[in-house]
């Protein structure tokens, strides 16, 4: 039985082809998820391999013929992916119905019932994959047992769906004694960096988050992970920058757990550098961001908000004194330039009033202290408590993200905030302006380009709405300050 992990891209339009798109242009790092669980099979001798499409040029139905050769392939889905992953599904499945396709991640977790009853997949896995596989493929070998499969969802002969409870969570000495990812099939130079995790779920709750595993955090023991990056290296030698992206949710939030993990890759001499996300509340300890700071390549905190309102709504229980608290210690222990506040604006109760409060705080923030922002659009995340709401009251239906490009469509953008484009336009101005002036002026310490910000996507495809913004803009700025970098 050959079998292959098929990882899809984010697919965007190119006038009448279809590519890789939106963050996957960019190939940050790996999927973690299925290279992890290609690597599982792999260690039970089971003739596995991973076809990495993001990797790919483009995206049309010839990639079927490079799936042709295995029986049973898994597919990998979350939502943002999910578009090209069912269109994908479909080609396969019409050319080739004998392929078992197995499709699992959090897209198919959240969806599976209304997946299974609209596209042509064998088998669904909701949840945590590891405990799953080798029953799975168990069960399909000896056509029986299926109801033991943990998490398993199918249609049955009349039409109906069955539905496995879950498979229990992984504890942390199951996560501990995982295998590596089979990562020696990465293509080398596609990828920036080289993923790793440390630990899995999130102690937070918050309204406009899916991760699947809210309010469960379960960490690998510190020696365990420092080892898995020892044993790294030759797979980390294939990416174009080698440093590792970690992909907890909370890989800081143990201090000492995170500070004993800096101890050991110091007192072992590693190379290592990495980029992870971190909460405001742990970078106030100064201990742990002095243990951190030689080797954050970049961290990236969610901030979300300077308004005390959006912060409560979206259950972020952090004070906005202390986002400026933990910039100021960032600034302090040397690694203000690689440190990311991330914020959202246009959450639906905000007006543009509110928004522009809270885009001043976030310039302060930046001219202060030297640190970047990533600030975004509010675009609802499916799964997500906001998501349900706007479902709940008809704006969107879940259907609508089977849609290339569902996730920057107009659409999609009118459910997540409740601005007109006039309003969005405003503001954009306002944010695009202060970023002008700080690229002209570079103000000592601030990094050239200090503010990533992009136009709402719907306002970036309607080159008409465009024209006029970019009038607009010309005539109140000086002609120097003009858009020429607009949408950095
Ligand atoms: C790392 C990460 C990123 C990184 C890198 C992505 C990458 N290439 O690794 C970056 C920063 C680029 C990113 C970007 C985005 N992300 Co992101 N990201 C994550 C994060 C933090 C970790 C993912 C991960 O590696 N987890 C660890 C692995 C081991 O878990 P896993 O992938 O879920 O796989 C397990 C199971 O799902 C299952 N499984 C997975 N595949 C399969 C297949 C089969 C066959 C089976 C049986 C089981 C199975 O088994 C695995 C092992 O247990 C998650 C949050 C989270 N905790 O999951 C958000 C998350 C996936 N991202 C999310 C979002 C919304 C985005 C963005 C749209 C954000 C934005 N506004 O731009 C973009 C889209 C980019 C993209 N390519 O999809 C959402 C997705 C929600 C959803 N409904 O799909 C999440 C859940 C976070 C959130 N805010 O809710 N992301
Ligand atoms: S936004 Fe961050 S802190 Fe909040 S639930 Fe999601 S991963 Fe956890």
């Amino acid at each position: 039985m050959r079998t292959a992990f098929v990882i899809t891209p984010i697919i965007e339009r190119d006038g009448d082809v279809l590519r890789p798109g939106y963050l996957d242009k960019v190939r940050s790092n790996p999927h973690l998820g299925p290279n992890l669980l290609a690597g599982i099979l792999y260690s039970y001798s089971i003739d596995v391999t991973v076809v990495d499409l993001v990797c790919n040029e483009s995206f049309d139905e010839q990639i079927v013929e490079q799936l042709d050769q295995y029986d049973v392939l898994f597919f990998s889905s979350n939502s943002t992916n999910w578009p090209g992953c069912g269109l994908l599904i479909r080609w396969l499945k019409s050319k080739k119905p004998s392929a078992i396709v197995i499709l699992g991640g959090i897209h198919a977790t959240l969806f599976a019932e209304d997946i299974i009853r609209r596209y042509p997949v064998d088998y669904i896995v909701r949840g945590e994959g590891e405990k799953v596989l080798m029953p799975l493929l168990d069960a399909i070998r000896k056509g029986i047992g299926f109801e033991d499969v943990p998490g398993l969802v199918v249609k049955n002969a009349s039409g109906g769906v069955i539905q496995n409870p879950m498979a229990s969570l992984l504890s942390p000495q199951e996560l501990d004694e995982l295998p590596l990812p089979l990562y020696d099939r990465l293509t080398p130079g596609k990828y920036r960096s080289l993923t790793v995790e440390s630990s899995r779920g999130c102690f937070g709750n918050c309204a406009f988050c899916a991760i699947p595993f809210k309010k469960s955090w379960r960490p690998m023991s510190p020696e365990r992970f420092v080892d898995k990056i020892e044993l790294l290296e030759s797979a980390r030698s294939k990416t174009l920058y080698r440093y590792f992206t970690i992909v907890d949710d909370c890989f800081t939030s143990d201090h000492d757990r995170a500070i004993l993990i800096s101890k050991i890759i110091s007192d072992r001499g590693l190379d290592f550098q990495a980029t992870f996300d971190a909460r405001v509340k742990d970078l106030l300890n100064e201990k742990l961001v002095e243990a951190i700071a030689p080797f954050t390549k970049g961290v990236l905190i969610g901030a979300e908000s300077f308004l005390p309102n959006t912060l409560r709504r979206i259950g972020k229980y952090i004070e906005p004194k202390s986002i400026e608290k933990c910039a100021k210690t960032m600034h302090e222990y040397g690694i203000a330039k690689d440190t990311v506040f991330s914020f959202i604006i246009g959450f639906p109760w905000e007006s543009k009033r509110d928004i522009r409060e809270n885009i001043s705080q976030i310039a302060n923030l930046v001219l202060t202290w030297g640190v970047q922002v990533y600030l975004q659009w509010h675009l609802l995340t499916p799964g997500s408590k906001l998501w349900q709401l706007a479902l709940d009251d008809g704006h969107l239906q879940i259907t609508d993200i089977d849609d290339v490009e569902f996730i920057t469509s107009e659409r999609w953008f009118r459910a997540s905030t409740g601005l007109t484009d006039e309003e969005l336009l405003d503001l954009s101005d306002i944010v695009f302006a202060i970023k002008k002036v700080m690229m002209i002026t570079s103000p000592q310490g601030i990094d050239s380009n200090p503010i990533t910000f992009m136009l709402p996507p719907h306002l970036m495809k309607r080159s008409e709405r465009l024209n006029t913004w970019i009038e607009a803009y010309e005539r109140r700025a000086r002609p120097e300050l003009a858009a020429k970098k607009w949408t950095q």
